[in-house]
């Protein structure tokens, strides 16, 4: 049973869904698909997760084999790593590495393919039931959901039971690469405050700069950071009660991880419905974090939702597009999405009556604001897919339709590139990018998007 609703796509737009399916094709490796040829030649977790939405639509089988590649690493405990490591690839390609990592000494964690020691946003549940929905074969589809869902469920129990120690409804990251927005703003005041000595980072040499210009990408100190971060939970064998109770630095209830985690709780409640499992328990539990978004990270005075830093005990104040996207997950009532629709309308994001480009990933009038710089203003595909989809559940029709010719536009004159330049348009990062890939293929299947004759 395929509930596909094929748009007819415009003949420029039919040759760029081709151009999509092979940029994923160059990019496979076997059953799993590296997020970009050069950069990251790894699998990553909300990177694989967002490539099996796009395959749902033409190669359900590639989109279950992603996904089940992922999870075959899954640590004991049930954390989904963030990076899969593979066998194949030659050593001291990408930094942190396997050998970095060291959780060879840590019993849960998987001794072939290694993996790294900490996890991306848990959009997982929400692929899978794209696979359900959007699959060409129901019941191949129904049977692929049944072997994954427990695997599923360990993954969401590990978080609640790890990660939320006060058992608040709300779990925590310890890594800005956990968050997925790795250079975001968000990140600023906790590394500026975490004073460190050269002493205190083991040496190591990165590697992204050698293929991307360091003005797009974070700062050598905040890359100190991130490895002395991960040198804190590697001496701790990634023990999640000690790493809390050792004081560890980087502690933040993140909008966007918790928004992802309640959508895919309620996701799983649904793939359990399909599967004959109980859903209640998946539904209590998206409601709890709902709630506890709506309690704590809504910010009255900027109409939009904040991280919590648990060791200051405050929200942290940066106005990032994923303030927005608690709408993906249908959190905020109407009256706090239109006030939050508000603000995004403006110049600080985009307006509908400028003839700009939808949505930078950062307030245009914050603090260091950056139209090329690593997530401190660019355009990223996967975010604006979840704000669009989030948008169109509270009626804003004209704004949805504005993300996506938006995406359809950039990647048609620009190619499949990691972030765009919200200002001229440009790519940037790496090219020929995964998700940029599959999420236009998603958008363009689904809905009637313009070409660039405008
Ligand atoms: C670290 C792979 C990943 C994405 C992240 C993005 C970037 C890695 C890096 O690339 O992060 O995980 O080396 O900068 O920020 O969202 O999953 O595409």
């Amino acid at each position: 049973m395929s509930q596909s609703t094929e748009s007819q796509s415009p003949p420029g737009l039919t040759d760029h869904i081709k151009e999509a399916k092979k940029v994923l094709e160059q990019n496979r490796v076997g059953s799993f698909t590296k997020p970009a040829a050069n950069l990251y030649p790894y699998q990553w977790s909300w990177d694989s997760a967002f490539i099996a939405i796009g395959y749902a639509h033409y190669a359900q089988h590639q989109a279950e084999k992603e996904l089940l590649h992922l999870f075959r690493s899954q640590w004991q405990n049930g954390l989904v790593p963030q990076i899969v490591f593979a066998n194949e690839v030659k050593k001291g390609t990408y930094f942190p590495g396997p050998d970095f990592w060291q959780t060879e000494d840590v019993e849960a964690a998987p001794d072939s393919p290694r993996t790294s020691g900490i996890c991306q946003p848990p959009i997982h549940a929400t692929a899978v039931m794209h696979v359900l929905k959007y699959g060409d074969d129901y019941e191949r589809a129904k049977r692929f959901a049944a072997e994954i869902f427990p695997k599923l469920k360990a993954w969401h129990e590990f978080l609640h039971r790890e990660r939320d120690p006060e058992n608040e409804g709300l779990v925590y990251i310890r890594h800005p690469w956990g968050s997925g927005q790795d250079n975001s703003p968000i990140w600023d005041a906790v590394l500026q405050n975490l004073e460190i000595s050269p002493e205190q980072v083991p040496p190591y040499s990165r590697k992204d700069t050698d293929l991307i210009h360091i003005d797009e990408r974070p700062s050598d100190d905040d890359y100190d950071k991130y490895v002395y971060l991960l040198d804190f939970f590697r001496q701790r064998k990634y023990d999640e009660e000690r790493i809390r109770k050792d004081g560890c630095p980087f502690l933040i209830q993140d909008v966007l991880f918790n928004s992802l985690l309640c959508k895919a709780d309620r996701d799983l409640a649904e793939i359990a419905n399909a599967i004959g499992e109980k859903s209640k328990p998946f539904t209590e539990q998206a409601d709890r974090t709902a709630r506890t978004i709506n309690d704590k990270l809504w910010d009255d005075e900027h109409d939009m939702y904040l991280d919590f830093d648990l060791n200051e005990k405050q929200r942290v104040r940066a106005d990032v597009l994923s303030g927005f996207i608690p709408m993906f997950a249908e959190i905020p009532g109407q009256d706090r999405a239109n006030r939050m629709f508000n603000y995004l309308n403006t110049h600080c994001f985009c307006r509908l009556d400028d003839d700009c480009l939808a949505a930078p990933s950062y307030d245009r009038s914050g603090p260091g604001y950056s139209a090329s710089k690593y997530w401190r203003g660019p355009i990223w595909i996967n975010m604006n897919w979840m704000l669009s989809e989030g948008l169109q559940a509270y009626g804003n029709k004209e704004y949805v339709t504005l993300i996506r010719n938006s995406i359809a536009k950039l990647t048609l004159k620009n190619g499949f590139c990691e972030y765009f330049n919200p200002e001229s348009g440009e790519g940037h990062g790496s090219d020929c990018f995964s998700w940029t890939s599959s999420l236009l293929i998603d958008i363009a299947t689904r809905y009637d998007v313009e070409t660039l004759e405008d």
